[in-house]
């Protein structure tokens, strides 16, 4: 008598195997079919997210060697290399749905795929770091703790510690600006200069509105977003507006304003044409956070290729 041969599932079989682990609100993970829109999307997703924290080193990057102190400049170094390793980890995710690193950086460097609007803005002075820190940090946070539930294993394990490291950033930020806002006037205004020029900008990273986002329905059906970008962008107004005013700075929106009845800041018209110029690379900075990382891969491909050969001996 001949064995048993397995029943291969049909392609409508994996498909509702797939639909009821959504559904269930269980981790798709690596191993199991899933349809090929939601692997392409979230490698798109995931890719952008590791570009955005391995050129958002860049800004804050400026300031490592004129940081004012042995103890700033260490805080500023260890928070810089967190960013490589939120990078590292994601692009390992990616890894895991097939996408090549090497080709996920080629495309970035060609243009071919995004990276977040705001580190297409320069670091003009020391008190962007903590402004960085502060708002941009606690931006990603707002958007990163509920990735931590994202549909997709190993994206939300990698959320758990990015939002962790996040957070921590977020206070380092904090501290710093606060420091400052106790030293002098020159200080003080220092402070308030980069809140100006970062504020609407941090709105930004939240994406478009939601009436004019694209991959919000499908990405919210598959449980990868769970929230909308207008929410997370009102959850986010909430929690500064209390925490600039601890920090005696103004926010620069003559709009914002408590709505008494929703307990939530009302707030004014964001730029939407500012940040589609910044996301089809014509930012303040695009050009010179490309060509920065273009030279970083071909100057070090050296490396890669010692470590690879290095590897390739070792496992012989
Ligand atoms: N910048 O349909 P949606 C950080 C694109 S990490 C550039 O709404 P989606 C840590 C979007 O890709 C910051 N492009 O898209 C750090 C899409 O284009 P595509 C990064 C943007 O995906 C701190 C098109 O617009 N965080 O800060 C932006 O549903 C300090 C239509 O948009 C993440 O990546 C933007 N701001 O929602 C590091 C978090 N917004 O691909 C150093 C994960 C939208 O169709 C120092 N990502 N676009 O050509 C997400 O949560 C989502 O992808 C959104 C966008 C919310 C960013």
């Amino acid at each position: 008598m001949s064995a048993p041969t397995a029943v291969r599932p049909t392609e409508d079989e994996l498909q509702a195997q797939f639909d009821a682990t959504i559904a269930a609100d269980r981790r798709i993970e690596p191993r199991d079919w899933m349809p090929e829109k939601y692997r392409a999307g979230l490698v798109r997703q995931i890719a952008q997210h590791a570009h955005s924290e391995i050129i958002g080193m860049q800004p804050e990057g400026d300031w490592l060697l004129k940081a004012p102190s042995l103890r700033r400049k260490a805080v500023l170094l260890a928070k810089v290399q967190d960013e490589a390793g939120h990078g590292m980890y994601l692009y390992s995710a990616a890894e895991t749905l097939g996408a090549d690193r090497a080709d996920l950086t080629d495309k970035l460097v060609n243009g071919k795929q995004k990276y977040s609007s705001i580190f297409n803005y320069p670091t003009l002075t020391y008190a962007d770091c903590g402004v960085i820190g502060w708002l941009v940090d606690g931006a990603a946070i707002c958007n990163q703790v509920p990735l931590c539930r994202s549909s997709y294993g190993p994206y939300a394990r990698a959320m758990i510690r990015v939002c962790k490291e996040e957070s921590f950033h977020q206070r380092q930020g904090y501290e710093l600006l606060m420091t400052m806002m106790r030293g002098t006037d020159a200080q003080r205004a220092m402070v308030q200069d980069a809140v100006d020029r970062w504020w609407w900008p941090s709105l930004m990273m939240f994406g478009p509105p939601d009436d004019d986002s694209p991959n919000s329905a499908q990405s919210m059906a598959w449980g990868v977003k769970r929230h909308s970008n207008d929410e997370l962008r009102q959850r986010f107004v909430d929690m500064s507006v209390p925490q600039a005013e601890a920090l005696g700075v103004t926010l620069p929106d003559p709009e914002l304003a408590l709505d008494e009845t929703t307990g939530r800041y009302r707030f004014g018209q964001i730029d939407w044409t500012e940040f589609k110029q910044v996301i089809s690379g014509n930012g303040p900075c695009n050009e010179e956070r490309i060509t920065r990382r273009r030279a970083a891969r071909d100057d070090n491909a050296w490396v890669t290729e010692a470590a690879t050969a290095y590897a390739a001996k070792h496992s012989a």
